[in-house]
Order: structure tokens, then sequence, then C-alpha cells
């Protein structure tokens, strides 16, 4: 029992209580990063989940089916539900009414009266009273028994009694909080439209029938999403599927109960080769994985084995198909419901409970063997993919023998086309990987040969997505990567090897050097994710203009500033160049104006765990097959990089 419950028992010491209560909230508004993780923009969305979370539990109880989000003008939220209300009766521990419980005390989420009980999240599932304490202000409204009840805080503390301020309907029950983040404990207070509907969505995949709505009423014009859907994760799956061919059409759904845990696992084949698995605890996602990802794995692995044994797609003197052959393709959401889960891991992120483990493995075990029974075309599809995917990979294994033999550090094995750079510290080296030969000749008469390598690649390199991993290991400008950078990939990958410290992508600044970024990114974060999220890759940013004026010379990286640097230089007399290529500058230009540290912009690739099945998207939408979400992904292409780095 905590200090505050303790205290909280003698009901005598009422006013010593609240003290108490108020040093708590003062603790959170002392270390805000010890309960929201950080202070930075990922902290300030943290606390729209913490309270939508409230509001999901009620749904999971049953009892509200419809949130609504608004972003307001003056830099507030609002949060409303059509749940019962938080209780508004007075707590017998607390001897207050429970909402402002659930407002002043730490870590109090949901535990009070009437027996609900919360199933509380992950890292930073600890409630309503963190968000309070991190808010200017914050203000609840209860609609219950035909009363609307309310109530204020400022920072954390009480500023008005609960009270009754009017009537409603008898039958309209639910909860609003409308907050405002404090700006003196938040390095940003605004708010990104985009991530939240990204997480909104999420979260409305996760609770089936569940309608989440987001409404951002602080531009000119309103915006509003409104997610709902009936098939759940089996929506999310088809969702994330978007872009691919499916294997077959099912979408494979499992639900149980066992051993104290919920499980919902939905899965479909497509006919790509990565493997796509999300898994969530309480729908917060595990990027570490954890038991409920091995139990779904062990799960798979042994029942598609099975299933191909009894009917004869493998022979007797075949080996038994691998976790991988069997999930080449594979996309996946497991997601588990448990009173208390455990993380564990570096970011507190994978899940440690070991019955969650069994109960996974139990429940798709079970239920995939009866699926497989009754539809035996998704059966033999995906054992015959996987039969491939087994001979590719003893091929790749051969390839990538080949490439492991060469030692990274012995100069001979580096490319041929590789100008590498003189000074042998990676801290203080970085490579770029030039578009073309021509511009890569330019590149090379422009650069620092101290700090800075160049390695030019011809042409498009090979999409990593429509390619098994033996055709990509043969491929010359992969090889090319990987032997330069020193790291290895996969299993063999060791970020310690890594030559460079910054890998940067430049590439034309128009559509097809988009596409030729885009395709070693999805290289790069298929083959070797940690330089991403270790963020050691870089876009370079080359200029789009030139303007020329009384022998002086500006240069424009977007048509904003174009406009601005012509606003102030004025219109007549200059000469405006737009560069179509990197080819079109002399090598002195691309020094001035994309290589040298001193003047460059680079744009650091930035990974976002919280959000990796939506980065994953991005790059199969753009890659697969789909022509018409390639289209979508283009225009909205400024979403995966970020952090301006100058
Ligand atoms: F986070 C929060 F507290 F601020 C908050 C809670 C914010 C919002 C927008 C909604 C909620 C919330 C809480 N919605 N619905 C509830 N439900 C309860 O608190 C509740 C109601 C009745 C009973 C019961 O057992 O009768 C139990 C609970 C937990």
């Amino acid at each position: 029992m905590s200090q505050d419950e303790l205290k909280l028992k003698n009901e005598s010491e009422y006013g010593a209580d609240q003290i108490q209560i108020l040093e708590g909230l003062e603790a959170v508004r002392k270390r805000p990063g010890m309960y929201i993780g950080s202070t930075s923009s990922r902290g300030l969305h943290h606390l729209v989940y913490e309270i939508v979370d409230n509001s999901v539990d009620e749904a999971l109880a049953g009892f509200c089916t419809h949130i609504e989000v608004f972003l307001n003008k003056d830099g507030s939220v609002t949060v409303i539900d059509n749940g019962r209300g938080i209780p508004v009766g007075i707590n017998h521990k607390a001897g207050i009414p429970a909402v402002e419980v659930v407002f002043t005390i730490l870590h109090a989420g949901g535990k009070f009266g009437g027996g609900g009980y919360k199933v509380s999240g992950g890292l930073h599932g600890v409630g309503a009273s963190v968000v309070n304490a991190l808010s200017k202000w914050l203000e609840v409204t209860i609609s219950s028994e035909g009363k609307l009840y309310h109530q204020r805080y400022e920072r954390g503390k009480v500023i008005n009694k609960l009270e009754v301020i009017g009537t409603c309907d008898v039958d309209k029950t639910g909860t609003k909080v409308d907050f405002l983040p404090d700006d003196e404990i938040f390095e940003t207070v605004e708010f990104d439209y985009n991530v939240l509907k990204q997480r909104l969505r999420e979260m409305a995949f996760l609770t089936r029938n569940l309608r989440i709505s987001l409404t951002d009423l602080r531009g000119e014009s309103e915006v509003s999403h409104s997610f709902c859907f009936e098939g759940g994760i089996k929506e999310y799956v088809s969702y994330l599927n978007n872009g691919s061919k499916p294997l077959y059409d099912d979408i494979l759904y499992f639900e149980g109960d066992k051993n104290g845990v919920h499980v919902e696992v939905a899965m479909q084949h497509c006919d790509s080769y990565n493997e796509k698995c999300y898994g969530f605890v309480n729908n917060i996602t595990t990027p570490e994985g954890g038991t409920h990802i091995v139990g779904y794995r062990n799960a798979i692995t042994k029942t598609f084995n099975d299933y191909a044994r009894k009917n004869k797609l493998l022979k007797d003197n075949e080996p038994n198909l691998s976790g991988d052959d069997v999930r080449e393709g594979l996309t996946a959401i497991v997601s588990v419901k448990i009173a208390e889960p455990q993380f564990e891991g570096q970011t507190k992120q994978k899940l440690g409970n070991s019955e969650a483990r069994g109960a996974v493995d139990s429940v798709v075990s079970s239920q995939l063997e009866i699926f497989l029974e009754q539809h035996p075309n998704v059966g033999r599809l995906t054992v015959e993919k996987s039969v491939l995917a087994q001979r590719a990979r003893a091929a790749a294994r051969k390839a990538r023998e080949l490439i492991r033999r060469k030692s990274p550090f012995d100069n001979t094995s580096l490319p041929g086309k590789l100008a590498d750079c003189s000074d042998k510290d990676p801290k203080n080296c970085e490579i770029y990987i030039v578009e073309g030969d021509s511009a890569g000749g330019s590149a090379k008469s422009a650069r620092d040969r101290r700090t800075q390598a160049i390695l030019p690649l011809r042409g498009k390199i090979l999409n990593v997505e429509k390619a098994r991993e033996d055709k990509i290991y043969g491929n010359a400008e992969i090889k090319a990567m990987i032997t330069a950078f020193g790291t290895g990939i996969h299993e063999d990958f060791d970020i310690s090897k890594l030559r460079y410290d910054k890998i940067i992508i430049m590439t034309d600044a128009d559509v097809d050097g988009a596409h030729i970024s885009t395709l070693m990114l999805t290289f790069l974060y298929r083959f070797m994710p940690e330089l991403i999220k270790e963020g050691h890759v870089y876009l370079a940013q080359p200029p789009l203009y030139k303007i020329e004026k009384n022998k002086k010379a500006w240069y424009a990286y977007n048509d904003e500033e174009l406009k601005e640097i012509l606003n102030e230089i004025g219109r007549e007399n200059n000469k405006i160049q737009r560069y179509k290529g990197l080819g079109e500058m002399d090598s002195d230009q691309l020094w001035e104006t994309t290589m040298d540290p001193e003047r460059r912009v680079l744009l650091r690739v930035v990974y976002d765990e919280e959000q990796s099945s939506e980065l994953d998207l991005v790059f199969t939408t753009l890659m697969g097959d789909n022509v018409e979400p390639r289209k979508i992904f283009i225009e909205e292409n400024a979403r995966f990089v970020s952090n301006l780095d100058i």
C-alpha cells in the first residue's frame, strides 16, 4: 500500500491528507519525465492518450460507444465520452467525491468504488491526476442522473468543490474533460493533428465498434476524422495490407481467454516477403515484443508444420519450415489484455508476463488448426509459399556468407566505386550515397576528402520490398553499400563497426530523386533499422533555385524561400535558375549548397517506435504493387522525415 493510501485510511486526518495529496502532484510537476516519459512533443501527446484511455476502459467495460476529441482554438483539448460518468459519490476512504480522487491522487486510476477496475496501461498508464498536475487548468463535467456536475483544477489544485451546475436528460450520461497543457512544463504545447489521428485510429482498430472522432478547431476551417471499425483488428490487418496483394482472401481471426489473459489475433499472408507483426498489451504497443509475441510465433510455426506434414505438403525427408519461412509476407496484430502487465526491456516496452506466452500459443494453435482444416486453400498456399521461402533462405545464406567473408576493414574489399575518406575515425566521417555516376563525379571533386566519402550508385537501386533475400544479395549496389558501411546486416549487424557517423542520401530534388531516396530508406529500414533508430541516416537537401543579382548569389530550397528571397532583393534584374538535378551544379556550387557542414541543411530520418506500424505502411505502400496508394503517399511523403538538423 502506498504512502498516500495509508494516510487516507485514517479519515480523521482529513486535512493532513489533503496536504499529502497536493505534495503528490507537486512531485509530478517537479519531475514530469518520470510520469509521462518526457516533456517533449511526445509527452504532450501522451496527455491526450492518458485521458482517452479512461474512456476506452469504459468502452471495454461495455458502457461507452463514442469518444470525441477536440483541439480547441485556445490550445486546450476536450475529450467527451458517453459512458456512465466518473462516479461523483463520496469515496469512503478519501472522504471526497470519487472524481476528485481520480484527479488529485497519484495512481488512483479506477481503483475506487463499484468494483470497476482499470486495465492499467504500460509505461505511462498513470492516469488523470498526472494530466491534471501538468495542466494550467483542467475542468471535468459529468452528466449523471439528470444532473451536470462540474469541478475545476489549476495546476493540479482544486479550485472549487464538485458542484451541480445544471441539469441534463436523465438517460444521458457521460464525462467531459477540458484541459490546457502547462507551457511552463512542456517544451511545446502545440498538438500535431496527424500524430493524434494515427493513435486514435489505432485505438479504434483495437476496440471494435468504438467510434472515436477527432476535430481540429484551431484553423480557419474545421478538420475532422472519425474512426469506427466493426471488424476491429481484422480491419487493422486489411488496412496494413492495403497496397500489397493478399495470398488468400480470408483474414484469420482468433479470440479467447486463458489463464486470465484475453487474447485476440488477426492475420493474413501477402505475396510479399516481409513479416509485419504488431503486438499490443492493454492497447499499448510493444515495439520490443515479449511473451505474447513468442507465444504467437510458436503457435504459427508449430501449427503450419503439423498441417504440412499431415497433408503431405512437406515430404518426410524435408526439414521443418522455420518460423521465418512460415511468417514470410505475414501481417499480424496480436492484442492481449492482462490485469497486471509486467513490462521489461530497455524502454519498458516488452511484455514479461509468462502466462501470456501460453495463453496466446494455446488460443492460436487450437483455433488455427481448425481453421486450416476448414480452409485447405489457405493451408496449401501458405505452405507452398513457406517452402519457397525455405529454399530462398538457403540460397541467401550462401550469398551472405560470400559477403561476410570479406572483412570490411580490409580496404581491398571495399567497393571499387567508393571514394573513401582519409580520416579513419568513424566519428568524424560521413558517406554520401549519390544517385548517378555524373553527380557522383561532382560530389567527389566537391567533397572534403578527409571526412567525406562518396559512393555513387547507378540508377535505381533494387526494391527490397519486391525481392527475396537471395536476389537482394546478388545486387551490386546493395552489396556496395553493405561493405562500405561495414556493419553487416540482420543478425550479423554490429553498429560498433559502422565506418561513418553519418549516412547521407543525396538525390535530385525531383520525383525520381524522392523515389530513389525512398528505395534507399526502404533498404536501410529493412536491413539495418538500427542505423535509422540511432539517428545515423540523413537526407541531403540540394537547393531548387539559384538566384543571381549584381554578381551576388542566393539559393532557395523550396518555393517559399524563393518568394522570400525575391521579396527581399526585388524582382527586377535578377536571374533565376531552377536546378533539375545535382548534375547541373558544378562542384563548387554543390559544396556550398549541399555538402559543406557549415552551410548545408540535412534532414535526419527519424523512427518513432510507437508509430512503427505507420512507418511500415509508408514503405510498403510506396513500394508495393498497388498504384493508387502510392500516389497518395508521394503527396504526403514529408511525413517520415523531420527534425531539421542544420
Ligand atoms: F481520465 C479521466 F478521469 F479524466 C476521464 C475519465 C476522462 C474522460 C473523458 C472520461 C473518463 C471516464 C471514466 N469515462 N467513464 C468513466 N467511468 C468511470 O470512471 C466509472 C463509472 C462507473 C463505475 C461503476 O463501477 O459504477 C466505474 C467507473 C470506473
